[in-house]
């Protein structure tokens, strides 16, 4: 998936991973005497090419066909790259000091940032690490809970009957409104973890590069801080009301009431949190169901917003290849992804689609990453990234920000558009139960994981580490007390897949900022949040010369080409949500808010 670059996994974000090969030597190539840089880098696209081709070729069968072979298949892909790339990378050495010019230069460091684990040099523990990555995302794709004391395995007809994956308990955490049948489903789907302790202890002796962003990262956390909180305290409060006695009304949230597995994004608590009842219905999904809109429908309606920008359709393969529902008769790793499998706009999406509004937001997500590479499929490997893994998340949503309600309207998704002050509180809130309630989930994630790899966080602190965590910038509690014998984290996708997390910190602010710039590029004047670049060409093509550019520069040239802005800065994301911000201030009053 885009950029769920693994572990040893190179930045190439053309997908899940990058590949390696048997034809292909798998150290790098011999030194040659007389090359110069220039040259070096021509053959290491070369190279990279071809192995990646092969390891994203590996990786996608082994996403959407679990088994012992296709891990073994994509491990032993991986294992090569990881090969080339050592070797690579010491070679690449003896170029340092020369002089060189500016692209070479650039692929030089691309090169030597572009493993999100270094791979070790000795081939045996090359090998085992590639084995304990495939294995880890196996886990979790396999994932199924059946309820105590039922083994399953026996009788499928019976077994299709009592076990559950994500999707069917998410579904419960997201409707049913019940207590106990919520936790049975949190705790529930906290059992396929359980097992991923060990494989994951051993990944963990290999080191990782340090976290770039973090100081960064702070300064934009902090200036969204307080409005996370005010949030916090408003839901809470409506918890509290809505499950008496299982509510502190001054301490964390519960897990498993805020109507996601991971308390990532709260929407589907908007009906009990609803500011003003009686307002215009914002309900997308039944009008989803009555359109008789089906995955592919949905996937369409993605692809015509950015071609309303004067972006080409997505490519014939495109609808061939991808995975758009979920496959009956075998495991997947339904976890959406976006591909470019073999760097030349073979594009293509990974998911098992529901047809409801959630999924749509995440088809727009994952298009956004198909029309990234789409734009910048031509410029050498090296280059066939995101400016930086931010970026490529924000793509998608950015445009998902213009899916406003006289949008909605014209397509039949929505009966009216708000039209009063309360209508936009009850569209804020609704907005920022996904936005702003991801923002510390989408924070921590990565410091749980620089803590253990640092090994600041010992084993036997895994688990308890993660629940602090979890407190310290959530403000949400386990479901129910939760010892070492469990391993939470590996409930969330991305730490058995090992993709790194604060990219989706990033995106949700650079999100907002693009949004800015390519309104103004629009021509736009007025609040923020009333704006739509729908059908917009001139903000289309700000938007496309952006992604062109690919990782041939550093990111805050990117930025700049499109937002005239150097930094990445909150103050688009505050702004947008300026109208919900006053209502929260004026609603928590005399309230003890924090935890
Ligand atoms: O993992 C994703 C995308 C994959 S490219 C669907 N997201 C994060 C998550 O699901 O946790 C998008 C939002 C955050
Ligand atoms: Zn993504």
């Amino acid at each position: 998936m885009l950029s769920l670059v693994l572990i040893a996994l190179t930045a190439a974000p053309a997908a899940a991973a990058a590949p390696a090969a048997r034809p292909v030597p798998a150290a790098a190539p011999a030194a040659r005497p007389a090359e110069d840089a220039k040259a070096f880098t021509i053959r290491l696209n070369e190279d990279l090419k071809r192995l990646w081709v092969r390891s994203s070729t590996a990786e996608w069968v082994k996403a959407t066909y679990i088994t012992d072979d296709t891990e073994r298949n994509a491990a032993s892909a991986n294992e090569d790259v990881m090969a080339y790339l050592s070797g690579a990378i010491k070679e690449s050495m003896k170029f340092k000091g020369q002089k060189m010019d500016p692209d070479t230069e650039r692929m030089l460091y691309l090169l030597r940032v572009s493993q999100a684990l270094p791979a070790p040099s000795d081939p045996t523990k090359r090998a085992e690490l590639a084995k304990l990555a495939a294995r880890l995302e196996g886990m979790y794709g396999k994932g199924k809970w059946c309820g105590a004391n039922y083994v399953p395995g026996k009788d499928e007809k019976e077994d299709k009957k009592r076990c559950k994956d994500l999707i069917g308990l998410s579904a419960v955490l997201a409707k049913s409104g019940k207590y106990e049948e919520q936790l049975e489903a949190w705790e529930g789907w906290h059992t396929i973890s359980k097992e991923m302790r060990g494989p994951y202890e051993r990944l963990v002796t290999y080191d990782m590069s340090p976290a770039d962003f973090e100081k960064e990262t702070d300064r934009l956390w902090n200036q969204v801080k307080p409005l996370y909180d005010d949030l916090h305290c408003y839901v809470r409060s409506t918890l509290a009301a809505k499950y008496p006695g299982k509510v502190d009304p001054k301490g964390p949230i519960p897990a498993h009431l805020l109507g996601n597995m991971w308390a990532q994004e709260w929407s589907n608590v908007y009906p009990l949190v609803e500011p003003y009842k009686g307002q215009s219905s914002l309900d997308v999904t039944s009008n989803l169901k009555k359109n008789k809109y089906d995955e592919i429908k949905l996937v369409k309606l993605g692809e015509s917003f950015f071609t309303s920008l004067g972006m080409k359709p997505l490519p014939e393969t495109f609808w061939s290849r991808s995975q758009f529902k979920k496959p009956q008769d075998r495991d997947v790793v339904c976890h959406a992804s976006a591909w470019d499998v073999t760097f030349s706009n073979d594009l293509r999406i990974k998911m098992c689609i529901k047809v409801d509004e959630e999924d749509l937001i995440t088809v727009h997500h994952e298009l956004g990453h198909n029309y990234y590479f789409m734009n910048y499929y031509t410029l050498p490997v090296l280059f066939q990234q995101g400016a930086n893994d931010g970026f490529h998340e924000a793509i998608g949503d950015a445009l998902t920000l213009s899916i406003t309600p006289e949008y909605l309207k014209k397509l039949g998704l929505l009966a009216a558009v708000p039209n009063n002050d309360k209508g936009l509180v009850n569209l804020q809130m609704k907005d920022a139960l996904e936005k702003i309630a991801f923002l510390p989930f989408g924070r921590m994630i990565d410091q749980w994981r620089w803590d253990i790899f640092s090994g600041k966080t010992k084993p036997q602190e895994y688990n308890s580490h993660w629940w602090e965590l979890r407190k310290k910038y959530q403000g949400i509690a386990p479901a129910s007390p939760r010892g070492e014998e469990f391993f939470d984290p590996g409930a969330k996708y991305h730490i058995p897949a090992n993709v790194p997390y604060m990219r989706y910190f990033l995106a949700r602010i650079l999100q907002f900022q693009f949004h800015r710039a390519l309104c103004k590029a629009a021509g736009h004047t007025g609040p923020l949040h009333t704006c739509s670049i729908y059908g917009n060409q001139p903000a289309g093509e700000k938007l496309r010369a952006m992604l062109a550019m690919g990782a041939s520069k550093p990111w805050p040239d990117a930025l700049f080409a499109m937002t005239g802005e150097r930094q990445m800065d909150a103050t688009a994301i505050l702004d947008y949500f300026q109208p919900l911000q006053t209502w929260l201030k004026e609603k928590n009053k005399g309230q003890a808010c924090g935890w």
